[in-house]
């Protein structure tokens, strides 16, 4: 079954949400009446949704996806991207044999050529610069063994901190925000407070299109209980406003201050929760300590007015959206990178803390400041698994002497091994890269020269250094510039663990053999290991399994305790939430209430919520200031351009773009423009236009479309061909290093 766009929205009216189908339509022709498939549990590929399907094999070939009925997050359904998976395993573009750079043309060589030719670099570089000369740099999509063998070799084995992974230009900014407010990362709630609550606050999340199956459970809680509101803070008008009651349609980078004028509404007018106030809540300007008191006076300024001028909104709006907050019994916010991929991304994610810890709506049922998760397993391999350059396994800091000795002792080295400086985050990494200060760089499941900003900066570098790709695709962005490439069984392929948005890690099985001479990437890595002569501490990983064995030690008695989830359980349910700490456990709804397995009663004297890991168990309320974006417009650059995702495309289009039904839905890059630019500019739907930014240009065909807020351009980034982060600005977040992909100044003009 084939399905075009305008199908597949028809298919899906009935549900209003145009997202997400039930498994039975979006099962293949190729299956229907077909008794001779074999069923593989699995978890899509895609989004943070973390959606369960169920992968149908025949003959040692992926032929259909459906949705897992017995899947608690989905429930059955898909979108059209995890429905099209079988697909993208045998799509023309898989890489089938290793290639390495000779003569300036990569070319097919024997994995023993390129494995040697990888070694003996690194080899030589380390020797000679020391092992900060080298850098790991991977993904949220890997799965949690591969990163946790990658982080073993570089970090344990290797002594190098330069191990990052894309995460950092995605979700950054929320562990910023959980650390610093609730003192530990990740949400306090799950998705089944969706269907307890009266209220959704979307902030900066186009969730119809990037998390769709979650889009279908608000609009299924919304019809199930029609009294449930749903408001939006967003720029732009998306596929998300179907469901909106309310939209906050915000100058980008302004909406600071409107949720500190919410925050003062929901205290001026009584909606606040006192007792939890006083048992369970500190405030903060972030730099120290403040009083209540103090955090009103400084909310004074925060009017509806001054926020609404600020932003360039209806100031009413405010007052609306902020008694809707307070009504309702239950609420949940929700945000992604509208919110994250700023300057003062943590800020933001502070703010969305503040109201539900001063309404108490936090810890309950229907009421969560629920950060949503972009890659399928940036929370569980990177977050969890401690893949950026400042952690360690089981949400442990590199700094942290304890720390250091608790992993080396499992990693069977010296604590010497691991250095207790962070080493250097993403965009550190590639400014070094570009400076030749790393000379020798393994990427793995991410394609940085498409997705990184400002990419004029930092592509030469990667040309330059000596670059190892592990991709089960080519060419890619980053594959053309690499030395060696090395094809990595896809999904399906392989086995391991994805960890999604609302804490819960799944098992995915293995279902076919990996194409061609494709080799697991924990295999390669592990090859690599025992070529720089670290064999040793990883012959024991036979499979992945074993991996997952001894990953689950690191998380014993850790927030994060995954104890209870050894792969014979996590093969028989459809995941389990951690904390997990044992094998009768049957997972943790709410983290830091009675429910918790960590809660620690006496301490708690019949506190509701008790923050264990902040020194007085009390979360943050904090007055952070309402700073705009690092690159306001100006006379020169009059029009905000911010960039983002459609339904049918993930993001650099190695794995969607070899779908023609995808393609077909959206055939080619373009930028959008709200009807009265167009009208002023003089541009007419489809014209051909010039985008520029202080970092550089890019011809699109111009889209004129009631969706950005007048003043404001959008670039879907998906396109290879149309690179939008040569526009970008690569400024980042104080805090959590996060670029700011979502603002930046630019003009258009007629091509
Ligand atoms: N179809 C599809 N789904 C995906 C992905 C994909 O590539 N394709 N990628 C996944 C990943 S890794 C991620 S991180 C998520 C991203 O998911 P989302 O963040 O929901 O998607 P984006 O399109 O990047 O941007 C979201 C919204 O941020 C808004 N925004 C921009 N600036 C501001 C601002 O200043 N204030 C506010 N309040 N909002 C602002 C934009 O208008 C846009 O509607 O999607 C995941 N799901
Ligand atoms: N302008 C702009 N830029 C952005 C963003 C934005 O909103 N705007 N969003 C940012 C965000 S939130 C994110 S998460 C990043 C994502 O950016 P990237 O991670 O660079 O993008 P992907 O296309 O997901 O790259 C995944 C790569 O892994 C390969 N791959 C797939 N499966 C496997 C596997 O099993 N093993 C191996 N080894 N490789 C595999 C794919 O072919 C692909 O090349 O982009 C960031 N860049
Ligand atoms: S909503 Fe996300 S996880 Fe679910 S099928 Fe779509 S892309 Fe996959
Ligand atoms: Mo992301």
């Amino acid at each position: 079954m084939s399905v075009t766009r305008r199908e597949f929205l028809k298919l899906t009216a009935a549900s209003a949400a145009a997202s997400a189908i039930g498994s039975e339509l979006m099962v293949g022709s190729a299956v229907m009446g077909s008794p001779a498939i074999d069923w593989h549990k699995s978890v899509c590929r895609f989004c943070g949704t973390g959606c369960g399907v169920m992968l149908g094999t025949r003959n040692g070939k992926a032929v259909a996806v459906k949705g897992d009925r017995k899947s608690t997050v989905n429930r059955g359904l898909l979108c059209v991207k995890g429905f099209y998976l079988h697909k993208i395993v045998h799509a023309k573009n898989r890489l089938l044999q290793p290639l390495v750079r000779k003569n300036g043309t990569l070319q097919p060589a024997s994995w023993d050529e390129a494995m040697s030719l990888v070694a003996e670099k690194f080899s030589a570089i380390i020797k000679e610069h020391g092992p900060d000369a080298v850098a790991f740099y991977g993904s949220g999509q890997g799965t949690t063994e591969e990163t946790y063998i990658a982080n073993k070799l570089f970090k344990g084995h290797l002594s190098t901190n330069n191990f990052e992974g894309n995460p950092r230009l995605c979700m950054a900014s929320a562990v910023g925000g959980y650390l610093t407010s609730f003192g530990a990362d990740e949400p306090v709630g799950t998705y089944d407070d969706i269907e307890h609550a009266e209220l959704f606050l979307l902030i900066g999340s186009n969730t119809a299109e990037a998390h769709p199956v979650l889009f279908d459970r608000l609009v299924a809680r919304k019809k199930n209980h029609p009294s449930t509101k749903i408001i939006t803070i967003d720029p732009r008008k998306t596929p998300t406003n179907k469901i909106v009651d309310l939209h906050l349609q915000v100058i980008p980078g302004y909406d600071l201050a409107v949720m500190h004028a919410i925050a003062r509404i929901l205290i001026k007018e009584g909606y606040t929760d006192e007792k939890f106030i006083s048992e369970s809540v500190t405030f903060s300007d972030g730099k120290k300590k403040i009083s209540y008191e103090g955090y009103k006076r400084f909310l004074e300024k925060f009017t509806p007015e001054y926020a609404a001028e600020k932003a360039g909104i209806d100031p009413q709006d405010i007052v609306k959206a902020a008694r809707m907050f307070g009504e309702a019994k239950t609420a949940m916010s929700m945000w992604t990178m509208g919110v994250n991929q700023r300057t003062r991304g943590v800020w933001l994610n502070n703010l969305m803390h503040n109201i539900h810890l001063l309404t108490g709506k936090l810890g309950k049922p229907g009421c969560d400041s629920f950060s949503l998760t972009g890659q399928p397993n940036a929370c569980g391999g990177v977050r969890e698994g401690g893949g950026l350059c400042h952690l360690l396994p089981g949400h442990r800091k590199v700094a942290v002497k304890q720390h250091r000795e608790e992993i080396a002792a499992i990693w069977n080295v010296p604590a010497s091994n691991i250095k207790p400086k962070p080493g250097k985050h993403t965009m550190a990494m590639f400014s070094a890269i570009a400076a030749g200060e790393i000379k020798a760089a393994y990427i793995m499941c991410t394609n940085p020269a498409h997705s990184l900003p400002n990419l004029n900066k930092y592509l030469q570098g990667l040309k330059d250094c000596f670059l190892v790709v592990a991709d089960s695709f080519h060419p890619t962005e980053t594959t053309k510039l690499a030395d060696v490439v090395l094809p990595a069984a896809f999904w399906g392929e392989k086995e391991g663990v994805y960890g999604c948005t609302e804490r819960r890690s799944q098992h995915m099985a293995q279902a076919i053999q990996p194409q061609g001479q494709a080799r697991w990437d924990g295999e390669i890595l592990m090859d690599l290991a025992r070529r720089l002569g670290h064999g040793k501490n990883f012959e024991h990983f036979k499979t992945p399994e074993d991996v997952w064995t001894e990953y689950i030690t690191t998380t014993k008695g850790r927030d994060m305790d995954l104890t209870g989830a050894p792969y014979s359980r996590l093969r028989k349910v459809r995941g389990l939430r951690w904390p997990v700490p044992d094998e009768k456990h049957p997972g943790t709804w709410h983290r830091f209430t009675e429910e918790d397995p960590l809660f620690p009663k006496e301490k708690a004297k019949g506190r509701r919520m008790y923050f264990y890991n902040k020194p007085d168990g009390r979360a943050v309320v904090f007055a952070r200031p309402d700073k705009g974006p690092e690159e306001p417009v100006d006379a020169e650059y009059p029009l905000v351009l911010s960039t983002g995702r459609v339904l049918e495309h993930w993001h650099t289009m190695t794995m969607t773009g070899s779908v023609k039904q995808l393609v077909r839905a959206v055939p080619q890059p373009y930028v959008e423009i709200n009807p009265e630019d167009a009208k002023e500019l003089g541009f007419a739907d489809k014209d051909t236009a010039i985008v520029e930014t202080r970092r550089g240009e890019l011809k699109l065909m111009v889209r004129v479309i009631d969706r950005p807020r007048k003043g404001t351009i959008f670039i879907p980034w998906h396109w290879p061909e149309k690179l939008a982060n040569l526009l970008t600005t690569d400024a980042i977040d104080p805090g959590s290093k996060e670029p700011e992909y979502k603002i930046c100044a630019a003009r258009i003009r007629k091509a």
